[in-house]
C-alpha cells in the first residue's frame, strides 16, 4: 500500500556508507578497519568498523565503574524518562534503522519494520516498570520499626547481543540494564556493528552519559572473554548460542570476585505439533512462516513439525506447494519473503546440513531462489522428512524445516523426544482437540507455547519470551521478571523510636 511504497522511499534513501567505532571517553582510536558487505550482494559495501583493542576494553571497565554509583544515583524517573525519549527518536528514525537492518544484517523490510517497534516497545516497557518497580516497598514489621525493600542496581553490566536481532535484543538487554541503575558496556555482534553503533549514538542524544553506555565492538576473545572474566562486572546479559552461554558462565564462576548474575537466552530445537485435527492450510502456512521468516535465523523459528501420520502426505504435498512459491531474493524489495542468510559461515553450515541430510532423510522440497541472488550469502529454503528427531544432533539456524510423522497412540513419546533434546525454547500445537492440547502444554519442557497460529515474533509485554534446560537461564524478555534481575535489593530496617537524627530516613518506608 501506499504507506509501505513510502516507507520503502525512504529506506532507499538512507546514507550509502556507514561507519562504527568503539565509544569509549577518553580511549584512543582502535584497530585496522573491518568492511561490512551486504548480505545480498557481497560485491556492495555497507560501511566499515574499527575493533576495540585490550587497551580500550580496560579504559572501558574503568569509566564504567566510576559512572556507576552516579548514575544509581539518578532517581529512577529521569533514567525511564531518557529512555522513553530514546523510544520517541527511534520512532521517528524507523527508515534509517531499517535501512541499515536490511543492509547489514539482510533483513526483509517487514522484519526490518518489526525489529524497530520491537525495540521501541523494550524501550518503553522496561522503562515503565522501572517507575514503579523502583519505588522502595514498605513491608510490615513490628512497632517501632519501619522496614523497606527497595531496589538498586548491581555494577557493571555486559551486554552482549546477537546479529538476528541487532536492535531489538540489543536495545532491549541495555534498556533493562540501565533502567535498573547499572553502568552499561555493550558488545554487538561482530556482524551487525553499525546497526549497534547508531543505536547508541541514539541513547547518547536521548540523555544517556557516554561513560554510563559505552559500546565495544570486536571479537569475542579480545573483547567478550576479557569483559565476561574481569571481576569489575556484576552481570552479563546475553543472547546466542548455547555454547558461547557457557564459556561465559565458566568465564565468570572462575573469577575471584562477587558471584555475578548471567542473564542468557540461548539456543532451540523447536518444534512444532499437529494432530489429525489441524487445519491443514492454516498449519502449512503457519509452519512455513515459522521455519522460513527471517530466512529461520530466529531462536523461535520452528525446525521440526511432528505431524500425525493420518495427515502427513497431504501435509508434505502442501508444504512442497507452498515453498514453490516462495520468493526468495534481495530483502529490499517488498515481494521478498525470504532474504539471505547472515555470512558465509552461516551458509556454510547449512550447505553441511544439507549434504548430510541427503543421505540420511527424504527430501520434500526446494524453494526456488530468485534472481540476482548468486553474489549473496543465500540459502534456499529446505524440507526433509526425518524418521526421528534424533537426526537432528544440533540447532539448524536457517531455513531448514525437517518433518517427522507420528501415530495417535505416540503423543506422549513425541513430548518426551521433543524435551530430551534438552532445548526448551517455542512449540507450536496445531489441534482442535482441547484435551490434546492441555496435554502437549503440561507435558513439554519449555518457554514459549502457541496454539494454532505461528511460534515467532512474540510481542514485549504480551509473550514475554525465553526458554528453559539448554535454551537459557531466564527470566523471560518482556517479561514482568527480567528487569528486576538486573538489580540488587537492599532491606532497609530503621528503629525509629531511636532519639535523634535518623528521623528524616522515615521517608523511606
Ligand atoms: C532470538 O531469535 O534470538 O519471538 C530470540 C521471536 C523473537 C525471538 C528472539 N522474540 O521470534
Amino acid at each position: 500500500d501506499a504507506e509501505l511504497a513510502e516507507l520503502a522511499a525512504q529506506i532507499q534513501a538512507a546514507p550509502a556508507s556507514w561507519s562504527a567505532t568503539p565509544l569509549v571517553p577518553g580511549a584512543q582510536a582502535a584497530g585496522p578497519a573491518v568492511e561490512v558487505t551486504n548480505p545480498a550482494d557481497r560485491r556492495v559495501r555497507v560501511g566499515e568498523w574499527l575493533a576495540a583493542d585490550a587497551a580500550t576494553v580496560e579504559r572501558a571497565l574503568a569509566n564504567a565503574v566510576v559512572a556507576q554509583p552516579g548514575w544509581d544515583a539518578t532517581p529512577v524517573a529521569s533514567r525511564a524518562t531518557i529512555l522513553e525519549h530514546a523510544a520517541d527518536l527511534l520512532e521517528q528514525r524507523m527508515p534509517q534503522f531499517i535501512a541499515l537492518c536490511t543492509r547489514e544484517a539482510g533483513k526483509t523490510i517487514p522484519d526490518g519494520v518489526a525489529e524497530v517497534r520491537e525495540a521501541v516497545d523494550f524501550l518503553r516497557y522496561y522503562a515503565g516498570q522501572a517507575r514503579s518497580a523502583f519505588v522502595p516497598e514498605a513491608l510490615p514489621g513490628p512497632t517501632g520499626e519501619s522496614n523497606a525493600l527497595q531496589l538498586a542496581g548491581r555494577g557493571v553490566f555486559v551486554c552482549i547481543s546477537p546479529w538476528n536481532f541487532p536492535l531489538a535484543i540489543f536495545a532491549g538487554q541495555i534498556a533493562a540494564a540501565l533502567a535498573a541503575g547499572n553502568s552499561v558496556i555493550a558488545k554487538p555482534a561482530e556482524q551487525t556493528t553499525l546497526v549497534g553503533f547508531e543505536a547508541v549514538k541514539l541513547l547518547h542524544e536521548a540523555g544517556i552519559p557516554k561513560d554510563v553506555l559505552q559500546y565495544l565492538p570486536g571479537d569475542g576473545a579480545t573483547v567478550g572473554a576479557a569483559l565476561t572474566s574481569d571481576p569489575r562486572v556484576a552481570g552479563v546479559a546475553f543472547t546466542g548460542s548455547t555454547d558461547t552461554a557457557r564459556a561465559i558462565n565458566r568465564a565468570m564462576a572462575a573469577r575471584d570476585a562477587a558471584i555475578g548474575v548471567l542473564i542468557a537466552e540461548t539456543g532451540g530445537q523447536n518444534a512444532l505439533i499437529a494432530d489429525s485435527s489441524a487445519l491443514p492450510e492454516q498449519l502449512v502456512k503457519d509452519a512455513l512462516a515459522s521455519a522460513f521468516t527471517s530466512a529461520g535465523q530466529r531462536c523461535s523459528a520452528a525446525r521440526v513439525l511432528l505431524v500425525q501420520a493420518d495427515i502427513a502426505d497431504k501435509v508434505v504435498g502442501m508444504i512442497a506447494g507452498a515453498m514453490a512459491e516462495l520468493t526468495v531474493g534481495d530483502p529490499a524489495l517488498l515481494s521478498t519473503d525470504v532474504g539471505p542468510v547472515i555470512d558465509t559461515d552461516a551458509k556454510c553450515l547449512l550447505d553441511e546440513h544439507a549434504a548430510r541430510m541427503q543421505g540420511t532423510a527424504t527430501f520434500i522440497a526446494e524453494a526456488p531462489l530468485g534472481a540476482g541472488t548468486e553474489h549473496g550469502t543465500f540459502f534456499a529454503p529446505r524440507a526433509w522428512e526425518l524418521a526421528s528427531i534424533d537426526q537432528l544432533t544440533r540447532e539448524n539456524f536457517g531455513p531448514a524445516l525437517h518433518v517427522i510423522r507420528f501415530r495417535a497412540d505416540q503423543l506422549d513419546a513425541v513430548v518426551d523426544a521433543i524435551n530430551a533434546t534438552g532445548f526448551g525454547l517455542t512449540l507450536g500445537i496445531h489441534s482442535r482437540i482441547d484435551e490434546t492440547v492441555e496435554r502437549i502444554v503440561q507435558r513439554a519442557k519449555v518457554g514459549n507455547i502457541y496454539v494454532n497460529r505461528n511460534q515467532i515474533g512474540a510481542v514485549v509485554g504480551v509473550q514475554p519470551f525465553g526458554g528453559q534446560n539448554q535454551s537459557g537461564t531466564g527470566p523471560k524478555a518482556g517479561g514482568p521478571h527480567y528487569l528486576p534481575r538486573f538489580a540488587t535489593e537492599k532491606t532497609v530496617t530503621i528503629n525509629t523510636t531511636a532519639a535523634g537524627g535518623n528521623a528524616s530516613l522515615l521517608t523511606l518506608g
